[in-house]
């Protein structure tokens, strides 16, 4: 474990150093052209791990031309998808020969803790870039049976300079998402960090960098929203926009972009996801996975099951045992081994989730577990749960991104049906049967990009992701995220020509 003790009280002290702190633009790290820098914290404690630069719209302009240079006259989108794809996976080696450390940094930078940035999200982040390695080379168009004589054959191009907004619940993995398909396709790109969490984006670009990536291909921009975020959206020269983050935001940035060139925009957004438990359910593993599915990553989960429908039949015995889970959960210094659960990512989302867990109360809705901060310090909260939310409460409405499980119950599939699907989201749900009709039944009838059976957060680099209605548009991941970084060009070319 790279993050070895070295205090015998109070938080563990990280064995890695923060090197790499300025911005990436045109290979090198230079500082933001303003000189300022801002704090990024331990959320574990409130102090700050390293001052970084604060990009804005100047160097957002500066790391746009690098890029548009890279793509104009760079050696990237003129070698051989074969080459590009051999960088790639050195890059993915990289990733996995410094994994301890890239770790480490995620977890002192977001919270989260360290076994899953270490065993789940870290390796993850290398085999979605072997992924879309593979994909490189397999780029090809059709050629197409059109009326006439004619040979009509498509050709499929890279957009140009992709620019890419990430959230900071899932900060290197978020990155991998964006800049994998991108990259395999021949586009180059910018990306913004977000501000609570920018250490691992630098880390891993510095990586891609020793892996052979050209200059100006990939530049990393950590900064705020409005400001770096927003040039970057409202950019004239950015000719593809990839954004995740809340739905109010994605607003904004789809306008921007609208606004400016008319850039193309995929938008990955909030959610408030069903998590349906139906009445032949084993208990106990309805119970576990209904927990996962809400509690995981701190609840930081943009498709969290934070509507968890029970019915009627066992929802009385489901309550019971969802509660003795949740006080079980194991809450503390994220870099502790066998920690379920660290702190939030910021004072902003702690106090976000207070509020939430404030107005359930209010509400009504009966506080079964938790319901306040952990500890003293930081931003740790319990693992709260509420049962008998009504539909139209907050905390069944909004996202409320914290380890807050609000349980419903409900009498019919018809019933749950509407419930579920009455929502301005939709992005996942999770069904929870014996019954394969039901299953069935439900996976047609529900309005989520993603539906999981008996299962949750099963999260594969082939697998397709995104939301229907206002949780975004286009989906990431899989094969599917190859058609947003790419032109089609229709060519046409008479088989018989009158001129000749
Ligand atoms: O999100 P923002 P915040 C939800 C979650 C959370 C809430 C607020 O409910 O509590 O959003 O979190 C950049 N132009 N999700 O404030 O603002 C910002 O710098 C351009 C769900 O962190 O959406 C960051 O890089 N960019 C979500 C990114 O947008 C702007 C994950 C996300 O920040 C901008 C995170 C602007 N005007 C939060 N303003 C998910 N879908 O997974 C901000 N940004």
């Amino acid at each position: 474990n790279a993050a070895a003790a070295t205090a015998a009280e109070g938080p563990i002290i990280p064995s890695v150093a923060v090197n790499y702190t300025q911005l990436l633009i045109n290979g090198q790290f230079v500082d933001a052209a303003s000189g300022k820098t801002f704090p990024t914290c331990d959320p574990r404690t409130g102090e700050v791990i390293a001052n970084v630069a604060e990009g804005d719209v100047e160097d957002i302009n500066r790391a746009v031309s690098a890029a548009r240079k890279a793509f104009d006259n760079g050696p990237w989108p003129k070698m051989t998808a074969y080459e590009r794809s051999k960088i790639m996976l050195h890059f993915a080696d990289l990733i996995e020969k410094h994994n301890d450390e890239i770790a480490t940094l995620e977890t002192w930078d977001n919270g989260k803790p360290y076994d899953q940035a270490a065993k789940i999200e870290v390796p993850m982040v290398a085999r979605i870039f072997r992924y879309y390695a593979g994909w490189a080379d397999k780029i090809h168009g059709l050629v197409v049976p059109a009326d006439g004589q004619h040979h009509v054959q498509t050709l499929h191009e890279p957009i140009g300079v992709a620019g890419q907004i990430i959230p900071w619940n899932f900060p290197l993995l978020m990155f991998a998402w964006k800049v994998g398909p991108a990259l395999a396709c021949g586009n180059t790109v910018v990306i913004k960090t977000a501000e609570q969490t920018p250490l691992t984006a630098l880390y891993a670009a510095k990586l891609f960098h020793e892996a052979g990536l050209p200059e100006g291909v990939l530049n990393v921009i950590s900064g705020f929203g409005p400001t770096a975020g927003a040039a970057l959206a409202s950019h004239m020269d950015v000719d593809k926009l990839a954004f995740t983050g809340s739905t109010e935001t994605g607003k904004v940035v789809l306008e921007l972009a609208a606004r400016s060139n008319l850039k193309p925009v995929t938008l990955e957004l909030g959610g408030k996801s069903p998590f349906i438990v139906c009445e032949d359910a084993d208990i106990d593993k309805a119970v576990e996975l209904a927990h996962f599915a809400l509690f995981f990553n701190q609840g930081q989960c943009c498709c969290a099951g934070s509507r968890t429908y029970v019915h009627e039949r066992v929802y009385d015995e489901f309550i019971e045992k969802a509660k003795e889970r949740a006080v079980k959960r194991l809450v503390g210094d994220p870099f502790k081994e066998g920690i379920e659960q660290g702190p939030q990512v910021d004072s902003e989302q702690f106090q976000k989730i207070l509020k939430c867990i404030r107005s359930g109360i209010e509400d009504g809705a009966t506080l079964e577990a938790g319901g306040e901060r952990f500890g003293t310090k930081g931003y740790y909260i319990k693992p709260t749960v509420f049962s008998n939310v009504k539909d139209e409460m907050l905390i069944a409405r909004d996202e409320i991104f914290g380890p807050v499980q609000s349980i419903l119950k409900f009498k019919d599939y018809d019933e749950v049906i509407h419930r579920a699907n009455n929502t301005r989201y939709g992005l996942a749900a999770g069904v929870f049967t014996q019954n394969l009709e039901t299953a069935n039944i439900l996976t047609r009838a529900l309005h989520a990009g993603t539906v999981w059976i008996n299962c949750f957060d099963v999260f594969d680099a082939a697998i397709p992701f995104g939301g229907y209605k206002m949780s975004g548009h286009g989906r990431e991941k899989g094969i599917y995220s190859l058609s947003n970084y790419l032109q089609v060009k229709a060519v046409v070319t008479p088989l018989k020509n009158p001129a000749w």
